[in-house]
């Protein structure tokens, strides 16, 4: 019976959805020994699932189905990056509180998702907002603390004095940054703030990462860069001041050009430069109103001070800079303007002395560079320098190290300790309570959690408005104490929840430290990129942290990362509201089902790589998927295959080197590369199909594997294609057995190569030669001898005609071997391997059926001498001889 109709996807989804979720498929239980994890990074509850997502959750889940059609146990959750700005803001603007907008925005998230058919074990769900969750955040913050992880120091917050409230840098609007509520400019404040003290693993993580080969390249690169670590010297200049002497520290990546220094610069906020404002007006109006960290322009001010260059005895003019920047280094620098761009444009604009202190070794080079035009950066030789001219850059600085009084080789960072206060409502409240007498205490354990109170509209943080909250007793004196107000960084919330969903309900630790260790790490993470440095740097200190607290013996979270591109829009660019190129997940969802959805998003790139966004390629999925699905409903599920027809021979090596693909495509993620390898399948079986002789046994082992290999991308169709094939009592195909290959294919990749070269050269010549009605088809394959003459030429080293034509066999083919050999000598060193002789005849008349399907002539596969000498000889390994008869 042949089904006309396709399926109805709105049915079969919902029917799937249920039994999968009643037969608990995707359940891990807690004695599973290791599982594979998989994990997509949680999303963030925004309410609306957009394309990204649907991309991003396709992928985990049909690389976790394929798994688990491999046998393995697989750990899939999934959950909810609940806290943040957004909710607080949607709160505000709606008549609602922040809670119950993100509660409803996760009912809604997840319904989306299981109308997408991702498999998770929602047992163990976990919501970033929830108290059980959110004490555990506070409990580490207590342990980190206890280790000495955390400080308390004073940080500048941006600041509305109108709303009188601390904005957040999104709330800052416009390049005159103004507040996003009343358009007020947004001023600076500071504030005492809490901080991990992510530096202390600076070495350890940039380290680690040389170990991450199973993350991308740029990703490791753009961690590597935020760490920032540089290798200089400190070296103190002596200040003379109004009111004497002062050592003041540099730091210097270029100790070699020391010779060239020819001013000093100080941090705007150096204290000699506050001390320099109180003294001279223009110093201070260049502090107060010009200074601009950001700006294109290094620009500054001179003051009454002066530097001793501690190299050469001179005094030098000290400005104070804005390209100085208070919390690199010292905050103070030499600048050798010869040499470094910056001290270069700022030298010209106040005409300072520039003075070559290296030129490269290269003499010719040397007469090139003129420092007076543009700083010269590079390393070289040492010139102007004294004793030390002549000398290597990097012999110069080890030297100049030793040697200057007071210079020390120093390591510097560009990584900032992790401010993790937020003045907000919507996030975890950090467990401190502020006593009068006691300072800062910490909430004991059994106090937690520090429970969020009910919010209040208000301008400002509503925690600070909470006044019944905010009063508590002092933990350790019992005194009158004040609550912390501050509310931690979400990415507190997300450094560590990958261990939550090992152990989510666990009561008395945040997780099952056994069980991590065996189910630790996840092995493939998957996410934006945009997360590659703050979200991954942080759960990758957050998992050290824990080791070292004894808490967990792994101490990287992350085994293989990817990052997946972008769905744009059908124009191209990213997809935006304001385009108005946005596609939404649950119209497709609607129209086409949850199936095409998935495979669209999954075939039309890596997903590594961004896509356009085609309706066109939706379309095309949803036909494949019709297609596949009426051609299950038309084979024989009982018949066994009888492969003796050369044709069903064929059809049947196709689907085990079918098999073999797919699993390595899947393996590697590259869903796009499996399912083209299953539409080529489909499309031989659906022609195998209208031959008379199909064998009714090859095409149901045929369709059964392709439904198998396609039922993680598209799962609920392979499953109601597959109970109609197998009958209503068949297992699952989600938790089916992986297709294994039944012949050996691990060179199959040059029969197929064979068989396409094969059928191009048949169209080619019909084409070329203009034949319209052909009656015949030869092919003729290479005598054994010009095989041989190819594997002496794949060993040859250079004389490939004297290395064939030394052979005692070949050399009596005479002038037809030397010209062969001349042939394979021009092909040297880029000579394939090919199949024997033996195997070529073979393959090729299994696949004689698809030229005779084609052209309409019937296929004779000849060997050399049952063929024309003139169209024999045209044979090559690999490239049969063609003749076509025509009327
Ligand atoms: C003299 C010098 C000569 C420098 C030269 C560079 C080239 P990177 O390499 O990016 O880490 N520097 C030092 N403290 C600074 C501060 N607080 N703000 C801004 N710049 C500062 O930068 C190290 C270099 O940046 C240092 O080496 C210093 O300039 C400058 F031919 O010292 B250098
Ligand atoms: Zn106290």
């Amino acid at each position: 019976m042949q089904r006309q109709q396709g399926f109805d996807h709105t049915r079969i989804e919902r029917r799937w959805q249920e039994e999968w979720d009643d037969a608990d498929v995707f359940r891990v239980p807690d004695d599973a020994a290791d599982p594979e994890y998989v994990l997509a990074m949680f999303p963030y509850t925004s309410g609306q699932l957009h394309m990204g997502h649907v991309r991003n959750y396709a992928i985990t889940d049909a690389y976790a189905r394929y798994k688990r059609m491999q046998g393995e146990t697989v750990l899939h959750p999934m959950g909810w990056d609940s806290f943040g700005l957004p909710a607080e803001n949607a709160a505000n603007e709606r008549d609602t509180n922040p809670r119950e907008w993100t509660e409803r925005c996760i009912e809604q998230m997840r319904d989306q998702f299981e109308s997408l058919g991702f498999g998770y074990d929602w047992e163990r769900e976990v919501k970033t907002c929830d108290p059980d969750y959110y004490r555990w955040n506070q409990w580490l913050f207590s342990r980190f603390d206890d280790a000495g992880l955390v400080e308390q120091k004073a940080s500048e917050v941006n600041w509305c004095p109108s709303c009188e409230t601390v904005l957040a840098d999104e709330q800052v609007e416009g390049d005159d940054e103004r507040c996003w509520r009343c358009d007020t400019p947004v001023s600076e404040r500071e504030l005492d703030q809490w901080f991990f003290r992510i530096t202390e693993y600076a070495d350890e993580l940039l380290d680690c990462i040389d170990e991450l080969d199973g993350w991308p390249t740029n990703v490791r690169d753009m961690q590597r860069n935020w760490i920032g670590r540089t290798e200089g010297a400190e070296i103190p200049f002596t200040i003379q001041t109004p009111d004497g002497e002062q050592d003041v520290t540099a730091f210097t990546t270029r100790l070699d050009t020391i010779h060239g220094a020819t001013y000093f610069a100080l941090a705007p906020d150096h204290p000699l430069a506050e001390a320099a404002a109180v003294r001279d007006a223009d110093v201070a109006h260049f502090v107060e109103e010009v200074a601009d960290p950001e700006g294109d322009e290094p620009q500054g001010v001179e003051t009454d001070l002066t530097a001793t260059n501690p190299a050469t005895g001179e005094e030098l003019p000290v400005y104070v800079a804005d390209f100085v920047l208070s919390d690199v280094g010292t905050g103070a620098l030499m600048a050798v303007p010869a040499h470094d761009e910056r001290d270069h444009a700022f030298a010209q604009s106040h005409d300072i002395d520039i003075r070559q202190v290296i030129e490269p070794a290269d003499d010719a080079a040397a007469a090139e560079v003129d420092v007076q035009e543009a700083a010269y950066t590079e390393d070289g030789v040492l010139v102007n320098s004294g004793e030390y001219d002549g000398l290597a850059s990097a012999e110069a600085r080890e030297s100049l190290t030793a040697d200057l009084p007071g210079a020390e080789s120093t390591v510097q960072y560009q990584l900032r300790d992790w401010g993790v206060s937020r003045q907000r409502y919507w996030g975890t409240p950090i467990p401190i309570v502020h006593c009068t007498d006691c300072g800062p205490v910490s909430v004991p354990d059994e106090d937690l959690p520090v429970e969020l109170p009910e919010f209040v509209h208000t301008t400002g943080n509503p925690l600070d408005a909470a006044e019944e909250w905010k009063h508590t007793d002092c933990p350790e004196c019992g005194g009158d104490a004040q609550r912390e107000t501050d509310t931690m960084d979400t990415f507190v919330d997300s450094s560590w929840y990958f261990l939550r969903f090992i152990s989510p309900d666990l009561l008395d630790a945040p997780f099952d430290t056994g069980r991590a260790n065996d189910w630790m790490p996840v092995d493939e993470y998957v996410g934006g990129v945009e997360h590659a440095v703050m979200h991954l740097l942080y759960s990758r200190f957050v998992t050290k942290a824990l080791a070292d607290l004894d808490m967990l013996d792994h101490r990287e979270p992350f085994e293989t990362l990817v990052t997946q591109g972008m769905v744009l829009g059908e124009d191209g660019a990213k997809m935006s509201k304001s385009k108005g190129n946005g596609v939404s997940p649950e119209r497709i969802v609607e129209e086409y089902g949850a199936d095409t959805a998935r495979l669209f998003v999954l075939r039309a790139a890596r997903p590594d790589k961004d896509f356009p966004w085609s309706e066109e390629g939706v379309r095309s999925s949803h036909e494949f998927l019709q297609r596949l699905y009426r051609l299950a409903s038309d084979v024989d599920h009982g018949a066994t295959p009888d492969t003796d027809s050369p044709a069903a021979a064929y059809v049947d090596r196709e689907i085990d080197a079918t098999i073999d693909a797919a699993a390595a495509e899947f393996e590697e993620m590259t869903f796009n590369l499996a399912v083209r390898e299953v539409d080529e399948l489909v499309t031989l079986l659906v022609r195998y199909r209208t031959r008379d002789d199909a064998d009714p046994g090859v095409l149901a082992r045929g369709v059964e594997t392709a439904i198998k290999l396609l039922a993680p991308v598209a799962p609920h169709v392979c499953e109601e294609a597959w109970t109609e094939l197998v009958g209503d009592d068949a297992e699952f195909v989600a938790t089916a057995d992986w297709p294994a290959p039944e012949s050996d294919v691990s060179d199959h990749e040059r029969e197929r190569t064979l068989v396409e070269n094969t059928r191009d050269d048949v169209r080619q010549i019909i084409d070329v030669a203009g034949i319209e009605d052909p009656t015949s088809i030869d092919v003729v394959v290479a005598p054994q001898w010009k095989h041989r003459a190819l594997e002496l030429a794949i060993d040859a080293d250079d004389d490939v005609v004297g290395t064939v034509m030394r052979d005692e066999e070949l050399r009596q083919q005479g002038s037809a071997a030397a010209d062969f050999a001349k042939d394979l000598a021009a092909e040297h060193p880029g000579l394939a391997e090919a199949l024997s002789p033996d195997r070529e005849r073979a393959v090729l008349e299994r696949a004689a059926w698809l030229v005779e399907d084609e052209f309409e002539a019937p296929v004779s596969v000849l060997s050399a001498d049952e063929a024309d000498d003139s169209v024999s000889k045209k044979a090559r390994p690999g490239r049969p001889a063609i003749q076509i008869h025509e009327n």
